[in-house]
């Protein structure tokens, strides 16, 4: 079935082409960006009235959330997924949630909001200080098993690899001290072929994605 992405230019974006990479699936771009105005096109909306990306469309389904694609691109072509009901898949769940909620939104995204973007939503230098610390803080749960493991499920590459990544570039972006363990791991996905293509397919129209963008 044929598949478009409507989306590029930032880390969530970016989630979406690697997955497709990944998994070598052929699919359309339709090139907008965030906050560019293009999410609240007439043609935009008619798929997604939260007007944002990325959005992936498959036959005649939507599906919105990046973290959502990815673990649905998986499951549906048997790779980027642990089994349903495994315990791999258990903490698939947990560090999928993790990272969306302590990492990606209570956190990296605050900063955004406060920092890049505070013009819309106002300064509150209190609140992205706090951001940064609940980042610092959240992040060494996650030291223990990259110390120790390529990857953060089981014996191979999944979804949550592309999430945790995306999520330590956005935090490198912000100039978040990593230690060098994080470094590494990000090194390591950096260097899959897949990653490298997703970012070609991901930069924006108008200049390079940066990783921090979101
Ligand atoms: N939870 C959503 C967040 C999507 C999101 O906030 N997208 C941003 C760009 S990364 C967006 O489209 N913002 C609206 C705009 O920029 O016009 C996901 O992970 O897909």
């Amino acid at each position: 079935m044929a598949i478009t992405v409507w989306g590029v230019g930032t880390a969530r974006t970016l989630r979406v082409h690697w997955a497709l990479a990944e998994l070598e699936l052929p699919y359309r771009t339709r090139r907008i960006g965030s906050r560019t105005g293009e999410t609240q096109s007439a043609a935009f909306r008619a798929l997604s009235v939260k007007e944002k990306i990325p959005v992936l469309v498959e036959g005649g389904a939507t599906l919105t959330e990046s973290a959502a694609i990815v673990t649905w691109l998986g499951d549906c072509h048997g790779l980027l997924t642990p089994a349903a009901g495994s315990e791999e898949r258990m903490r698939y769940y947990e560090w999928m949630s993790f990272i969306l909620m302590e990492l990606d939104a209570h956190t990296l995204y605050v900063m955004r909001k406060h920092g890049d973007l505070k013009q819309l939503y106002g300064p509150a230098p209190a609140a992205l200080a706090a951001a940064k610390a609940g980042f610092e803080k959240q992040i060494r749960w996650a030291l223990p098993r990259i110390e120790s493991s390529a990857h953060l499920v089981g014996e191979s590459f999944t979804g949550v690899d592309i999430l945790m990544t995306t999520c330590l570039d956005w935090a490198a972006a912000y100039g978040i001290h990593l230690p060098s363990e994080l470094h590494a791991y990000r090194q390591r996905h950096h260097d899959r072929p897949a990653y490298r293509r997703a970012m070609a397919r991901n930069a924006s129209a108008r200049r390079r994605a940066s990783a921090g963008d979101a």
